[in-house]
């Protein structure tokens, strides 16, 4: 493709492209920043801008830019098999190694996946596996699924039903029948600002005791699935209170409940554990996965299946009427083969969890120095950023002035790319980091966070940790 000039590509853009997740109008107005190319943690876009992109694209380029390897695994399979499907009793390589990697690498108990081409069609299989799995069990008014407040679990209309994003409720709705949420673990936001929450310790406790009351509300007999991010992601990087799994672990064995850990961001590394629920101790039912599992190259996702689920869809179940064209897709299969080979081959993992995370960590907590930012919270590679107008209070600004998406827009100005979630800002690197891109990555955030601060000051907004300094 020969590349058209930046500014023709807007005006096609704008012209006749719907963005996801984005204001039509308001982008047809302003224009998009059209990205051209990549290496390493860097994007450059069509002006030449080089941003360093602290977001791993979105949640998934875990591997970086530019990585030869696997490209060449697709361009080897795309030659050899482009497609063939895993319908009517066929297979091809690829999938059948993905899977059986997959499940050594996944813990012991999980040894079947059920692929997919993305994590909300991932979320799409979780509904219809865990109504089955009760259904097959003589249990069939098991069927409530909960989940939680701020969870994300995806765009397809299952998806967006089992997140707990109110904005995508009122404009999909109705949502999927059976599905309700609870609480989210997220003391910044919710536990530090009640009075009556004395520590985030407590407050995970309450959160676990919202989930027990609503189960008991419903009745143990209907419920058959909670389902959670074991950090929240795209709800603003929010990491749990320590006690929050544990208690939350007790109340699902209670209650003969099962547990779906959507690892569509936690998993492949990003928490220094191959998958979020190896961090957190816990034993998953089902796990959606997606995103890192290809580094984003090629779109793939799947669930994988503990041995309780698996045995009773296979032994009971007969045929199971789901699937998608493209799941288990040979080149999809083929590059997120190659990306589970370099990133063992290459201590990924290990290296997120013993160098990468806690230096980003270090660093990242230093900017909690700064006049605007009320909490600077990390987990590996995955950090949030608390924008607030009083650092003492955290207090919030106004939320007309929508400060999280101007800090957002003034990081791609200064080089960097980290999305705001409300006035949370978020980042999520490539896992292939170094420590001098984390510096600079650290640099630009304060840089941007400054001239956020600056401008704020130049409008008039009044800044309570900053009046103290001066006073
Ligand atoms: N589960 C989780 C935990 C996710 O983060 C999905 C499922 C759905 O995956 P697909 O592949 O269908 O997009 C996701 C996706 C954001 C953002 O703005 C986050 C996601 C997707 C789009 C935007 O943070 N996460």
């Amino acid at each position: 493709m020969t590349l058209k000039d930046s500014t023709t590509l807007k005006q096609l853009d704008s012209a006749h492209h719907l963005h996801p997740f984005t204001d039509f109008k308001a982008l047809g107005e302003e224009g998009s920043r059209i990205i051209v190319d990549a290496h390493g943690v860097y994007i450059r876009d069509a002006d030449g801008n080089r941003i360093l992109d602290a977001m791993a694209g979105l949640w998934c380029v875990n591997l970086g830019y530019g990585r030869k390897e696997l490209v060449d695994a697709a361009t080897q399979q795309l030659t050899q098999l482009p497609y063939y499907n895993n319908f009517f009793k066929t297979s091809h390589p690829p999938a059948v190694e993905l899977a059986a990697t997959l499940c050594r690498l996944a813990p012991q108990h999980m040894n079947r996946v059920f692929f997919t081409g993305s994590g909300s069609e991932a979320n799409d299989t979780v509904v219809r596996m865990v109504r089955r799995y009760w259904a097959l069990k003589g249990r069939p008014q098991k069927h409530w699924i909960i989940g939680r407040e701020n969870g994300y679990h995806g765009s397809t209309v299952a998806g967006m039903s089992l997140g707990g994003m109110a904005p995508m409720h009122e404009q999909g709705g109705p949502c999927v029948p059976g599905i309700t949420h609870v609480r989210q673990p997220y003391w910044y936001g919710e536990g530090l600002p009640d009075a009556s929450c004395e520590d985030p310790e407590s407050f995970g406790r309450r959160c676990a005791e919202a989930l027990e009351a609503r189960i008991q509300e419903l009745g143990a007999d209907q419920v058959a699935a909670f389902i959670a991010e074991p950090v929240q992601g795209a709800g603003g990087a929010i990491i749990p209170p320590d006690s929050y799994w544990p208690a939350i672990k007790e109340v699902l064995d209670r209650y003969d409940i099962l547990l779906v850990v959507d690892e569509v961001i936690c998993g492949f590394g990003r928490l220094g554990e191959w998958f979020g629920s190896v961090h957190y101790d816990l034993t998953p039912d089902l796990m959606p996965i997606a995103k890192g599992l290809s580094s984003g190259y090629l779109p793939i996702g799947g669930v994988l299946v503990g041995d309780r689920v698996a045995e009773t869809l296979i032994e009971e179940g007969g045929e199971f009427y789901h699937g998608f064209t493209y799941s288990g897709h040979p080149a999809c299969a083929a590059v997120a083969l190659k990306n589970l080979e370099l990133m063992q081959a290459e201590g990924i993992v290990d290296k997120v969890r013993n160098e990468l995370g806690p230096y980003l960590a270090s660093r990242w907590k230093a900017l909690e120095a700064h006049p605007l930012i009320g909490e600077a919270r990390s987990l590996g590679l995955i950090g949030a950023l608390e924008i607030v107008a009083d650092k003492a209070s955290g207090q919030r600004f106004d939320k007309a002035l929508a400060v999280g998406n101007l800090c957002r827009d003034i990081c791609f100005e200064t080089g960097l790319v980290m999305r705001s979630v409300g006035d949370t800002m978020v980042i999520s690197p490539p896992l292939v980091i170094s420590r001098d891109e984390i510096d600079e990555l650290v640099r630009l955030a304060e840089r941007a966070l400054d001239e956020t601060l600056r401008r704020l000051e130049a409008q008039g907004v009044s800044i309570a940790s900053c009046e103290q300094v001066e006073s």
